[in-house]
């Protein structure tokens, strides 16, 4: 199943079943060209957003955590198969990682977006029965956005979306940025919707307290996100819009009751112009258009829960790789205690049905 003898990665003993293909469907990849407009653009001063200066300002820098990420995330080839082998991965989902080219002014994001998709594209070619890809997009200009979407799904074989949270401090929930939604919506495509570091408007808290990454701002800022695309009606005018959120829902699943509930209230009382009646509930939404994963979360009592609320069917299985990259994490969340169907479904079946693989 391998060619990646260039490994040095030491295999975890695994011990689980394999009649099932392992799909890790938030994996995190990048060309180096990104990475070298990220350096030059941060040393010209020309990006300021304070959440991307704390994030690549240290992954760009020469500590070993950065330039082991660097150099795992570069890659899509024998290094990386490698590692899923060790781990017991089958398939990468591989997406432009966090915060792609949203955070680049249009005119240069544009062309990047176009010319990151081109070279996944070269990297899923080469390993087809080992990577597929999503489509990376700059909402800065939403008509290019779509057409990319267009591009990504019909001529590069992409299998959905990938979204970086804001852009510019945006979020999707603005209509002028719709005609994503319509896009994905007619492909029938999905919209991964990932972190990034919170919105300049909303970051300071957070970075003074060395809270705006991975460990809560991400979440927040996602969470945050999703919430504004479901209480604004875009799942009303796009009924059959598949959104995929990571970290097993950015919190939201455990919101959902009260969410509800302070949802009913705001409309009643018409305390809010931006809350207006919508045809379900909140959590409808978050049941009928939202599939969740469990990237940096391959803990079981939150991945019983978010199961348990938003049902079986709609929580399947991320690595989170390079970033969160444990071969041992595998192994454990194969070994939570769910029937051989279940395990298929969150494993293989689900992400299937949902990417279209
Ligand atoms: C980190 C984590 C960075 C995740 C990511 O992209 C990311 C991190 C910049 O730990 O700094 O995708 N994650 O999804 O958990
Ligand atoms: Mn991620």
């Amino acid at each position: 199943m391998t060619d990646g003898q260039t490994t040095s990665v030491t295999p975890v003993t695994l011990s689980f079943s394999t009649d099932y293909r392992r799909i890790a469907v938030e994996e995190a990849w990048a060309p180096k060209q990104l990475l070298d407009l990220y350096r030059s653009e941060l040393a010209a001063g020309n990006i300021t957003d304070p959440g991307f200066r704390s994030l690549w300002g240290y992954y760009l820098g020469d500590t070993e955590r950065a330039s082991s990420l660097t150099e795992r995330i570069v890659e899509a080839g024998p290094s990386r198969i490698a590692a899923m082998d060790a781990a017991g991965i089958d398939v990468q989902i591989l997406s432009l990682t966090a915060p792609g080219v949203q955070v680049l002014a249009k005119d240069i994001a544009k062309p990047m977006a176009e010319d990151a998709n081109d070279l996944l594209k070269q990297s899923v070619d080469a390993y087809p029965d080992r990577f597929s890809g999503l489509t990376a997009v700059a909402p800065q200009d939403p008509e290019h956005a779509a057409q990319e979407i267009r591009r990504g799904h019909d001529k590069l074989g992409f299998k959905g979306v990938i979204i970086n949270s804001h852009t510019h401090g945006e979020y999707l929930d603005d209509k002028k940025f719709w005609p994503i939604f319509e896009a994905a919506e007619s492909l029938d495509t999905p919209i991964y919707l990932h972190p990034t570091t919170p919105s300049a408007q909303m970051i300071q808290p957070y970075v003074e307290a060395g809270l705006d990454g991975a460990i809560f701002g991400f979440a927040a800022d996602t969470g945050l996100h999703l919430l504004r695309i479901i209480t604004s009606g875009v799942f009303d005018r796009f009924p059959n819009l598949k959104i995929v959120v990571g970290h097993l829902g950015e919190a939201l699943p455990y919101w959902l009751w009260r969410i509800d509930f302070m949802h009913a209230i705001a409309v009643r009382t018409q305390r809010y112009s931006a809350i207006k009646p919508l045809e379900l509930r909140p959590s409808d939404y978050l049941k009928r258009n939202i599939w969740y994963t469990s990237s940096g979360m391959p803990w079981a009592p939150a991945l019983n829960f978010v199961r348990d609320v938003v049902g079986k069917d709609r929580v399947m299985f991320a690595w989170d790789y390079p970033y969160q990259y444990d071969a041992q994490e595998v192994a454990d969340t194969d070994a939570i205690a769910w029937s051989p169907e279940e395990k298929k479904a969150f494993f293989e079946g689900t992400a299937e049905r949902v990417f279209h693989l």
